[in-house]
Order: structure tokens, then sequence, then C-alpha cells
């Protein structure tokens, strides 16, 4: 199967720009090196297909049960759910920001799904899929959102560390936690979940490195959804992402990432290698980021309309219900049952986040360091001082900065 247009070559079309005969010599030129110098598109691992048929792969053999399928059905759906209620929350003022998974749904609960309890999780922040995998209360990961925590969970209790805002770090994160897990001689894998445009940073590059010379058991998990904000992968590598991981000397694949039992294989096979001593692997799910980047991105200013209608056609939950209802899986009762269930989780999430009372503003200090540092004291009171002004200040010359400051 082959990857079918990617949004990086319509993107390049279009900023050629220019007029004129020099204009268009550029651009001849421009189209000339880039043919030299792109392999022709690669293979993926597919094991289900936008219709809904199972296909096999030889390397990647996977046979759910039933409840195992509609299980995998459930888990997309209440991700979808949650997260459309989180863009909602926003849009009432609610959070400051949301960061949506929509479309990636079938990356995230197919890798997750394939971990042990006692493998370890180091998301970015769009992984919200694979937190309800492991167990994380949907309610927690709002916090931060809007502003009251810097996290909202212990990342001990499901193994799922805090999400990671700065684009590439958590995979040395990942890293160093692996080769710590070598050292203590245990059998569980880390997984390091980032995007196309984080396999530009060079922590990125370093844990590569690290973790191949190390063996660390560690799987690289890479959503390429095609879009780093506004900048397309084409901005990322010449070379398709899974293909990096040679470099380093160790396996990469490309696997479509919108079909759900593809990524729960492949991610299987991933972490059992390095469970067994065999190393890091890359896995590059090649999927599409089918909303804004956030809730303060804008997408229409940067790529079209049919870019977005195309992969509708491969929505990874659409593909599975198809699969159900096709296998008679799904009757109207089991799906009538998950939409109940959606509300409800819905309505949960709103009260929740309604509820969260704001934090003290003082408790910004606490925590910093063990046992305390000098600089800390000082800005602790610096800080004090300057809230304790308005007691006397702008509140009695008339002006409402004492509400502002909160
Ligand atoms: C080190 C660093 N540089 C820049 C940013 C700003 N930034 C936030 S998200 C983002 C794009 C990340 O794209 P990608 O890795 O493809 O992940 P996606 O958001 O598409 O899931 C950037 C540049 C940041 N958070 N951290
Ligand atoms: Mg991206």
């Amino acid at each position: 199967m082959t990857v079918e247009g990617t949004a990086a070559r319509s993107s390049a079309t279009r900023r050629s720009g220019g007029t004129g005969k020099r204009a268009s010599a550029t651009r001849k030129k421009k189209t000339a090196q880039t043919a030299a110098s792109t392999p022709a598109e690669p293979q993926l691992v597919q094991l289900l297909t936008p219709d809904g048929e199972r296909v096999e792969h030889p390397d990647y053999a996977i046979d759910p049960t039933p409840e195992e399928l509609r299980g995998l059905y459930r888990d997309m759906v209440l991700t979808r759910r949650f997260d459309a209620e989180a863009t909602a929350l926003q849009r009432q003022g609610e959070l400051g920001l949301w960061a949506s998974l929509l479309g990636q749904e079938a990356a995230q609960i197919g890798s997750a799904r394939a971990l042990n309890d006692e493998d370890y999780v180091f998301p970015t922040y769009r992984e919200h899929g694979v937190a309800w995998c492991r167990g994380v209360d949907p309610t927690n990961l709002l916090g931060m959102f809007r502003g009251v925590n810097n996290g909202g969970w212990d990342p001990n209790s499901n193994n799922f560390h805090l999400y990671t805002i700065v684009i590439g770090s958590q995979t040395l994160h990942a890293t160093g936690y692996a080769m710590g897990v070598m050292k203590d001689g245990a059998d569980s894998a880390v997984i390091a979940y980032f995007g196309d445009g984080a396999s530009s940073q060079g922590d990125v590059a370093e844990a590569f490195t690290f973790s191949a010379v190390y063996n660390a058991p560690v799987v690289f998990f890479c959503q390429n959804n095609q879009w780093a904000i506004s900048e397309p992968a084409e901005r990322q590598s010449r070379v398709p992402l899974y293909q990096r991981a040679a470099g380093y000397g160790f396996p990469g694949v490309r696997v479509d990432g919108n079909d759900v039992l593809a990524c729960l294989a492949v991610t299987k096979a991933a972490t059992e290698r390095a469970r067994s001593g065999q190393g890091p692997m890359l896995i590059e799910a090649f999927t599409y980021r089918m909303g804004a980047h956030t809730t303060s991105d804008d997408p229409t200013k940067y790529r079209r309309d049919e870019e977005r209608e195309a992969w509708e056609a491969k929505d990874p939950i659409l593909r599975l219900r198809r699969l159900l209802e096709k296998e008679k899986l799904a009757d109207d009762t089991f799906l009538a049952a998950i939409e109940e269930e959606s509300d409800a989780l819905a309505k949960r999430v709103r009260e929740a986040v309604r509820a969260m009372p704001d934090p003290d503003s003082m408790a910004i200090f606490e925590n910093v360091y063990a046992d305390g540092h000098a600089l800390v004291d000082e800005e602790r009171a610096q800080y004090a001082e300057y809230l304790a002004s308005f007691a006397t200040g702008p509140e009695h010359e008339g002006g409402s900065a004492a509400q502002e400051v909160k």
C-alpha cells in the first residue's frame, strides 16, 4: 500500500511564488532538485483499509477478539468526544487553550493499547487518547489548559509522564528513563511520543544517538500529522521520517496512523523488541491533524479544505465502525450505549472544569526546590508585597487592579 498524495507536495506547489520568466525558471530548477532527491513514497503497514476491509501484513499479524475490537472503537469514540468537549470549553472561555487530537485517535489508541501497565509513557501535549488508555482521568488533563495547575496528575500512578510542551525534550527524558530501566534489570519498555516538527529538534537527534548506543528499551512514536503549526512536513525532512532511524542504527517503520489495528500491531512488536533487550525502534504513524494546531490557530490561513476532506475519507473511527458493522460485531444497542457513555463523559468533564478552584497565587513558589532556595524566597516576598500593595493603592484611588490580579 503506498501513501497517497501528501500535504507536503501540494503545499510546495502553493508556496512557489513569483511571476515572470525568472520566477518560472527558478520554479523549474526547484522542481528538478526535488525530483532528484525525494525518494518514492514508501510502503506503510496497514491492516484495516479505509473501507473497513481487513488486510494481512507478513510482519505484523494480529487477531483481535470481537471484545477487543469493540474496546478499541469505544476508546476512540470517547476520546474524540472528550476532545470535542474540551474544544467547546475553550470557546466558552473555560480553558485558556486546547490542543485537539482530532484525526489522531487510531495512532494514539492503537499504540497505547499495545502497552503493559509497567511500561512508561512520555507524551507531548496532544496525547489525550494515550492518557485515556493509561487510566488518567480526562478531567485531570484540563487543569493545565485552564491555568490552575502545572500538570494535574501523578506521573507514577499510571506510568504516564506530565504533558511536555518544550518540543522534543521528552524524547531525552524517555531515553534517560529507559537507560535507568535497563540498569535496574527491569523488563519494561518506554515510549516517547513526538511530532513531525519535533523530529527536527536537536533533543530528538540526541535521544536517537544515546538510545542506540546504549541499546535502551525505548520506542519512539512519531505522529506525523503532516503539520507543525503552519509548517508542512516537507520542511522537516527530505526523506520519510521513519528512514532516519537507519542512520542511528535501529529499525524504523511507517504505519498507517489512521489504522488502529496496524498501530496496535506495530507498537506491540516494537515494545516486545525493547523489553527483550533489542533496543530502540522508531515508528512513524502517518496521519493527519484534522483540526487546528490549537484553539489559537487558524489553519485556513495556510492549507486548503480539499486536503482535510481527503483525509476525512480515511477517518480512523469510521473505518473501524465499517469493520464492526460488516462483521456484525456492533448492533444498535452497543452503539447507543457508547453514545450515552460519551454524553455522560462530556457532562462530567464540563462540570469538573467549571468547578476547578482558582489556585492560591502564592502556590507558584511551592515545590520549586526540595529544600527551598534564597532566590525563590526573595521572589515570593516581592510578589507578596506587590499583591499587598493593591489593598492600599489603586483600590483607594478608584482603580480596579485589585480585582484584575487574581
Ligand atoms: C523547543 C520549542 N520550540 C518551539 C515551540 C513552539 N511550538 C509549539 S507546538 C510546535 C509545533 C510542533 O509540531 P509537531 O512536532 O509536528 O507536533 P504537533 O503539534 O503537530 O502534534 C511548535 C514549534 C515549543 N513549544 N518548543
Ligand atoms: Mg505535527
